[in-house]
């Protein structure tokens, strides 16, 4: 069974969308198999972020994600990591399909609701840092 690390962003609990995005990961059918909702340090986002670090939006970025409380999770299931991705949707907006979590419910390129692994690679390395508790 393949886990993957799932964040829902500030913006998501900002906007109440918690339940909404939890039930759409559920009806899916996989196992949250860990959950805990936290605001992260800039230490947390630094190190989450940091393929992103010398980029033009990764500043922005920073302040965003530790803005407020995420729902950071633990999802598995086979394929999660693939799966989960194609359920959040493309980064750009223009190109996240409607009938996905991005697609449906926003237009903002920063504010996008939902982090997902996208290798076992990540995964394996963002599960350690937001749940060190597991390893
Ligand atoms: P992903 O979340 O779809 O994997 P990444 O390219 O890994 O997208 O970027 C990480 C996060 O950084 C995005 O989810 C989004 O919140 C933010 N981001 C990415 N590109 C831009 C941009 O061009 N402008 C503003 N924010 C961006
Ligand atoms: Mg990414």
């Amino acid at each position: 069974m393949e886990r993957t690390f799932i964040m829902i962003k500030p913006d998501g609990v900002r906007r109440k969308l918690v339940g909404r995005i939890i039930d759409r990961i559920e009806q899916r059918n996989f196992d949250i198999v860990a959950m805990k909702m936290l605001t992260p340090s800039r230490k947390l986002a630094e190190a989450h972020y940091a393929v992103h670090k010398g980029k033009d939006f990764y500043e922005p970025l920073l302040d965003f994600i530790t803005s407020g409380p995420v729902v950071a999770m633990v999802v598995e299931g086979e394929n999660s990591i693939t799966l989960m991705r194609n359920m959040m949707g493309a980064t750009k907006p223009e190109n996240a399909l409607s009938g996905t979590i991005r697609g449906d419910y926003t237009i903002s390129t920063r504010e996008n609701l939902i982090h997902g692994s996208d290798s076992p690679e990540s995964a394996a390395c963002e599960i350690n840092l937001w749940f060190p508790e597991l390893s």
